[in-house]
């Protein structure tokens, strides 16, 4: 077990409807610990940037307009196994799909509007992280 730390974003569904202290409070109850934090609003060649692993999918164009539609904020958790702790309390892509009790399941709306992100691997999370913050705005 290794302490890790990965990227989520509470997206502009989740900001739209006060959720944010919502989801933070279930990162912490958790035990995860909240290294850093942003709110920004994404632009179109961030939102492309950040989901270029997505470019061919043929939701890419809908998942940008819904990302960059108003404000999101960006985290970085950190704790042991903090990846998958993270993917587990989110609950599945789809909220129909998600577990009882996950993020998505208890407030996402669809599966456009699923109000969180997560890393899902070592090397999305070290991509992710440094695509919003450098060394210095992480306080782990
Ligand atoms: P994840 O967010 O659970 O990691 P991904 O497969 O990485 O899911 O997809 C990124 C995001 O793209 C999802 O969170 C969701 O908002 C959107 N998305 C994924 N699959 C579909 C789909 O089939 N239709 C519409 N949007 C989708
Ligand atoms: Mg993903």
């Amino acid at each position: 077990m290794a302490i890790e730390r990965t990227l989520s974003i509470i997206k502009p569904d989740g900001v739209r409807r006060n959720l944010i202290g919502e989801i933070l409070g279930r990162f912490e109850k958790s035990g995860l610990k909240v290294v850093a934090t942003r709110q920004c609003v994404l632009s179109k060649a961030e939102a492309e940037g950040f989901y270029a692993v997505h470019k061919e999918r043929p939701f890419f164009n809908d998942l940008v307009a819904s990302m960059t539609s108003g404000p999101v904020v960006v985290l970085v958790l950190q704790g042991e196994s903090a990846i998958l702790r993270n993917r587990d309390l989110m609950g599945a892509t789809n909220p129909k799909n998600a577990a009882p009790g996950t993020i998505r399941a208890d407030l996402a709306e669809s599966i456009e509007a699923n109000t969180v992100h997560g890393s899902d691997a070592t090397d999305t999370a070290a991509f992710e992280i440094s695509w919003f913050f450098r060394g210095t705005e992480i306080f782990g």
